[in-house]
């Protein structure tokens, strides 16, 4: 071995010094050109820790929204709403692992993230912690908490990351057919005899604003937007957003028949926009914090489904592992099921 010198030692950090920086320069064009920074591109450590903080809530969100209203797939009362409702549940399951697909590009396993989950280490979106009192929750979730994700979740897919953005041109097409079905079926309701559309009026009463509250808190609150913003993670703030989805929302309550719970929506000339009451934040908080109605159940189910699914991801791992073992195979996912059965 050489000995280094003092002065190749300098001239080595200043290389590396350079090559960092045009490492990060390169990172910053790519950003501003609109181009997406692919899993093996360099990125800043922050970056990459922002991103994996929002796929991994934005995955356990997917996951433990199935609860709310798989509460009412065997009460649905039709078997076409009932297939509807099992088909909008396991999409959302779908969801899920297309988002901690997308994650582990980032260098984090999905293991990793549900331990972190289940620890109460990462949160999910607050709006899976109130609960679903009647058949009318099954479509204000579909009409207005899809409708919400929609709205957060179509800027998205132009994200700067790139397996974040195409799981969720995915994610969107499946999100505007479950806000439909929910929309549809609030109709039906709203429709339907003077009890099923005071259901449904006391659904939207009760979803109305817990919805909003999805889009986080107001922009000179948001700890993260700024930043998120500038790397292009997110394309608009939560204000403008949550702003959108009121517009988007109004037109579709009267045409439903049914009213939104705040007297102070108005539209505004001057924005051409809405205008709207104010949000509980302190609701809002409490919720963050583990205080809400179902902050508990929902986490305690999860980590309870988790255990219960043991067997399956210890059948599938020992699966794997024969078809790595046997020569002329080249992994699990080449041969079929019967074939070791
Ligand atoms: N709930 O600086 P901010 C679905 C946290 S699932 C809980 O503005 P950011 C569906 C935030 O994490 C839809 N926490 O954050 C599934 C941060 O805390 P930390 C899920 C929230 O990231 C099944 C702090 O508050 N969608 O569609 O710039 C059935 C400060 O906030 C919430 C997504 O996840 C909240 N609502 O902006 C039906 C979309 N809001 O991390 C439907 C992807 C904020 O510092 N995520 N916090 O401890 C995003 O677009 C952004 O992360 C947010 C927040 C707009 C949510």
């Amino acid at each position: 071995m050489t000995a280094v010198t003092a002065e190749e030692a300098t001239q080595g950090a200043a290389d590396g010094a350079a090559a960092d920086a045009a490492r990060a320069e390169a990172f910053d064009a790519a950003v501003a050109a609109d181009d997406r920074i692919e899993p093996r591109d360099w990125m800043p450590d922050a970056y990459r820790a922002s991103l994996v903080r929002q796929m991994a809530q934005h995955a356990h969100s997917e996951i433990i929204g199935m609860q709310p209203e798989a509460n009412w797939i065997s009460r649905a009362p039709s078997l076409r709403r009932k297939a509807i409702l099992m088909a909008k549940v396991q999409d959302e399951a779908g969801h899920g692992l297309y988002l901690y697909s997308a994650a582990e590009t980032l260098g984090t396993s999905r293991e990793e993230l549900l331990d972190k989950l289940h620890a109460g280490r990462q949160r999910y979106s607050s709006i899976f912690n109130y609960p679903t009192l009647t058949w009318a929750d099954v479509g204000a979730i579909g009409w207005l908490v899809d409708g919400a994700a929609i709205t957060n979740q179509v800027p998205l897919c132009r994200c700067s990351y790139g397996p974040y953005a195409r799981a969720m041109v995915r994610i969107c097409k499946e999100e505007s057919f479950h806000q439909r079905q929910g929309y549809e079926l609030l109709l039906a309701l709203s429709r339907g005899t003077p009890a099923q559309h005071e259901m449904a009026q006391d659904a939207v009463n009760r979803w109305w604003w817990p919805s909003l509250m999805m889009f986080g808190p107001p922009d000179d609150a948001s700890a993260h937007s700024a930043q998120s913003m500038a790397w292009k993670i997110k394309r608009h703030s939560n204000d403008e957003l949550r702003r959108r989805f009121v517009d988007i929302c109004v037109p579709q309550a009267e045409a439903l028949g049914l009213t939104l719970p705040d007297p102070d929506i108005r539209w505004n000339e001057e924005l051409g926009q809405h205008d709207y009451g104010a949000i509980d934040w302190t609701e809002f908080q409490e919720v963050l914090k583990g205080n809400g109605p179902c902050n508990e159940e929902r986490l305690a189910q999860r980590r309870r489904a988790h255990e219960e699914g043991a067997w399956v991801r210890d059948a599938a791992a020992a699966y794997a592992d024969r078809h790595a073992e046997r020569p002329g195979t080249s992994g699990a996912a080449a041969e079929p099921v019967e074939a070791t059965a």
